[in-house]
């Protein structure tokens, strides 16, 4: 049995095509349904649906062997601990540096609210900026609004949520799409079926569109 772990939301709903090209369609439809394991059509493989973030985890502690998770997932979490082997090109979208229209000057250190709170150190130290960053779970757009932040980092895709809200995109910090992510163990022990599947995902993305 492989077990392959996606997120509600834009992931599964972009994932979902791509393992109906390789036979697997859950039985239950998991946009409705509130189950959180997925029999499908392939009686070896199994879908567990859970939050974004938590894709990383479940996968590094073999409770998947598979995963679907964004970069930006990815490269918050960090570690060696996973293999990354295929870019399924899908949730594509930009993670950027933002701000006001109008940069307004000021004495004090700058101040960034994000949810990648690692990416953004990382980032800035690279850049040798000394920073301060705030962590927020969500709507960080509304930080530079309300005098939380000076600045966010946040995923941009059509631009319309900072536009809405009076900002702009500075930089951009990667490009982001989901990425097919396997657990270490399961690529040796089961390496058949991983391989297998690993080489119809591929076909999949290649015949989009
Ligand atoms: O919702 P939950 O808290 O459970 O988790 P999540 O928010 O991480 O999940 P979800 O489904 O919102 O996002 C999952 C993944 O989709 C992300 O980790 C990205 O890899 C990918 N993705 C692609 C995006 C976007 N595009 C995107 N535009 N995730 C979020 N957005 C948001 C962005 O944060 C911003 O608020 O959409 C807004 C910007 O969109 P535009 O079009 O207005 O620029
Ligand atoms: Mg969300």
């Amino acid at each position: 049995m492989i077990t392959i772990a996606v997120s509600k939301g834009r992931i599964l709903l972009e994932t979902l095509p791509l393992l109906a090209r390789a036979g697997i369609t859950p039985v239950d439809d998991p946009h409705t349904s509130r189950k959180l394991i997925f029999e499908t059509r392939r009686a070896d493989v199994r879908l567990v649906v859970i939050r974004a973030a938590d894709v990383p985890t479940f996968v590094e502690y073999g409770a998947a062997d598979m995963g679907v998770a964004g970069k930006d997932v990815l490269m918050e979490y960090g570690g060696g601990g996973l293999y990354e082997p295929l870019d399924l090109g899908i949730a594509r979208c930009r993670l950027m540096l933002a701000g006001p229209e109008q940069a307004v000057p000021r004495a004090r250190r700058t101040r960034v609210a994000t949810k990648y709170v690692e990416t953004a150190r990382r980032y800035f130290a690279a850049r040798g900026e000394q920073v301060e960053i705030v962590k927020l779970y969500g709507s960080m757009e509304l930080a530079p609004l309300v005098g939380l932040a000076d600045l966010i980092v946040d995923l941009v895709d059509s631009g319309n949520t900072l536009r809405a809200n009076g900002l702009r995109p500075y930089e951009t910090i990667a490009d982001i799409s989901s990425r097919l992510i396997v657990n270490k163990a399961a690529m040796k022990m089961k390496h058949e079926q991983v391989k297998g599947l690993i080489a119809q995902l591929e076909a999949a993305t290649k015949t989009q569109g």
